[in-house]
């Protein structure tokens, strides 16, 4: 594989020799200004400059607006569109059978925390690899606005019929079960976006990032806590996020103290620079206080909430061998005629 240290890259072109073209899918659908195709362009933008190959991915997804986007980015990738809610059952098979492969999952907060809260949660617990974007606007878009349960308490539809139910926090939920890389942000900050997107593609395990995601058709008004004007006026950085691929110096030189530098599993990096407080992501203790002074707020943080770029993925959990079952050869998987006639003979 081609280095930054290698020849020079003709224009345009990353590290793999691909130009940003190839990063992207069919054309939209969805209606226009809606936060999702917003966040499919960082991905695509993200996936470019790290110089993801595409023939490694697998775009997995469930049902909803935000679950149609994997077919607006990588259109010579793996794919599979699952049954609602039940996109993290898919991701763990595939990777199980070909741990070659690198998931990226979008789904909505339909999708993953009302009818599939219990597969998402049972996926963080394993610590399957993959990128979940959970693509966060308060409601159902797809079946025409109803409230999910990340919608906050009182917010309002455009019918005024208040939402009564408290919300699910996803990011909270992440990091009491063990994930070691959960981040919040929001479709209208790019340059976040990308960083915590590329830094999501370096992590080993699951890599949860919730992203508020405006429904322009269902859910921007006034009263809503989930709209354009809401997340820009409430949404507070936690520091300012920046990421280094591997196969690029750290060329920054920061005064002691206002940065921290997190060294994720394939040698990139991420900088996260002090904005009001001192953060510390690898602190559990120190990211639900955060969230839980925020949520009372009904305001967000947005950033790195937590990260341990150490913690073992499902398949070093379970010794899988580094030959990806899908490819070794049946001679390997399959027990010999002779040692097959020898467990028949202890069954007699
Ligand atoms: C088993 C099942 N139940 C219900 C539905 C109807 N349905 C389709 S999408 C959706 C919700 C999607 O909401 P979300 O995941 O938040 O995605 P968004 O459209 O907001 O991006 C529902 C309830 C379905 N398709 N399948
Ligand atoms: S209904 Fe809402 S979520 Fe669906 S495409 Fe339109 S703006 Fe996006
Ligand atoms: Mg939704």
């Amino acid at each position: 594989m081609a280095t930054a240290t290698d020849t020079p890259r003709p224009k345009g072109t990353n590290r793999v020799g691909l130009v940003i073209q190839d990063y992207k899918g069919l054309d939209s659908t969805l209606c226009a200004g809606c936060g999702h195709d917003a966040i499919t362009s960082q991905l695509i933008k993200a996936m470019f400059e790290y110089g993801v190959q595409p023939h490694r991915v697998i775009k997995l997804s469930g049902i909803g607006c935000s679950s149609k986007t994997p077919a607006y980015f990588l259109r010579r990738s793996h794919g599979f569109n699952a049954v609602h809610g039940r996109m993290p059952a898919v991701a763990t098979g595939a990777i199980l059978a070909n741990r070659r492969l690198m998931p990226i999952g979008v789904s909505g907060d339909g999708d993953t925390a009302s009818i599939g809260m219990g597969q998402f949660i049972h996926m963080l617990r394993r610590n399957i690899p993959i990128v979940y974007i959970m693509e966060n606007n308060g409601v159902y878009g797809l079946t025409k606005g109803q409230f999910s349960a990340t919608a906050d308490l009182g917010t309002k539809l455009k019918t005024g019929v208040a939402n009564d139910l408290p919300p699910i926090d996803v990011c909270i939920l992440a990091i009491e079960l063990g994930c070691g890389y959960v981040a919040r942000s929001f479709a209208g900050d790019p340059k976040q976006l990308v960083a915590l997107l590329q830094g999501a593609l370096a992590h080993k395990g699951t890599a949860l990032l919730d992203v508020i995601s405006p429904c322009v058709t269902f859910n921007n008004h006034d009263g809503s806590t989930k709209s354009y004007k809401y997340a820009k006026e409430t949404e507070e950085l936690l520091h300012e996020v920046g990421f280094v691929p591997f196969f690029e110096p750290i060329e920054a030189d920061y005064e002691a103290g206002t940065a921290k530098v997190v060294e994720l599993h394939d040698g990139s990096r991420i900088i996260l620079k002090k904005v009001d407080r001192d953060y510390d992501p690898s602190s559990k203790a120190m990211a639900l206080r955060a969230l839980r002074e925020f949520n009372q707020k009904t305001e967000f943080l947005t950033g790195l909430l937590y990260v341990d770029p150490k913690k073992p993925d499902f398949t070093e959990l379970l010794q899988l061998h580094d030959e990806p079952l899908a490819t070794l050869p049946a001679e390997s998987l399959r027990p010999s005629r002779e040692a097959l006639d020898e467990i028949m003979e202890t069954l007699r």
